[in-house]
């Protein structure tokens, strides 16, 4: 069954992770695909590369953390597409301090991509989306908004925001046939860790020594069987984590590995 075809997805933060693993595999479903990033470059090679094989790819470049270009490039993009798809993918997690020692310049990133950012493009997107009376909004939530981890503090409290603004959004949009779901990931082995620890690979290898992370694309799964069921269903939060972490704390490393 393939409910996809022809239908078309806006993918923030598609240039690397999750969101560039659930592009792919919409473009695989036929799905127009709109990448979104903030390096012109890597849209542009990352556009070359799926152009060859799948549907339409386009692109488009700004910072989600920027309000007035956020909320003019996405006006500017409404004039000639109609969005059926919203993945809200950009976001990231930067450092990993207790909370006294944490830096404030961290906090606020987290908070002007993580919130501020998936605020604004679903801001402008969902006019339309209610003009037309369709659409599927998905937001990459964590297990860490669920569950407070040691020295998670304002990443914690940017996923628990996104958990929340989806339930908001659902209650808002009583009445109309637009859907809203998170995922919440535990492990996934991205660049994820890379960018949390500011580019130091040994620290950001040692997160997942030991045990089977989650995959970019193992998320990406998830999300196109959410998008994929039938209209009247809307599967609102998903928990995904790999088999050997039951939660934040309870992680099975295999020791002989290390
Ligand atoms: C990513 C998962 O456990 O590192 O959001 O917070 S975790």
């Amino acid at each position: 069954m393939n409910n996809l075809k022809g239908k078309t997805a806006l993918v923030t933060g598609a240039t690397s992770g999750i969101g560039e693993a659930v592009a792919k595999m919409l473009a695989q479903m036929g799905v127009n695909v709109i990448l979104h990033g903030r390096d012109e470059e890597k849209l542009k090679s990352l556009q070359a590369k799926f152009q060859r094989d799948y549907n339409t790819i386009d692109t488009i470049a700004f910072d989600i953390k920027d309000k007035q270009i956020t909320l003019s490039k996405i006006e500017n993009l409404l004039k000639t597409k109609e969005i059926d798809i919203l993945v809200n993918s950009a976001g990231l997690a930067v450092g990993l301090d207790k909370f006294d020692e944490a830096n404030i310049e961290d906090w606020e990133e987290m908070i002007d991509a993580n919130v501020k950012g998936l605020l604004y493009v679903t801001k402008a997107i969902l006019p339309q989306m209610r003009k037309r009376d369709k659409g599927h909004i998905i937001n990459i939530g964590s297990i860490a908004g669920i569950m407070a981890y040691p020295k998670g503090n304002v990443y914690c409290a940017t996923k628990a925001a996104v958990g929340m603004i989806t339930d908001t959004l659902n209650v808002d949009l009583e009445g109309t046939n637009i859907r809203v779901s998170c995922i919440e990931p535990g492990a996934v082995e991205t660049n994820f860790s890379n960018v949390r620890f500011k580019g130091d690979t040994n620290k950001a290898k040692k997160v997942y020594e030991g045990f089977k992370p989650l995959s970019a694309e193992d998320i990406a799964y998830l999300i196109i069987y959410i998008l994929n069921v039938p209209e009247h269903v809307n599967i609102q939060h998903s928990l995904i984590m790999p088999t050997a972490q039951r939660n934040p704390y309870i992680l099975h490393r295999n020791t002989k590995d290390k």
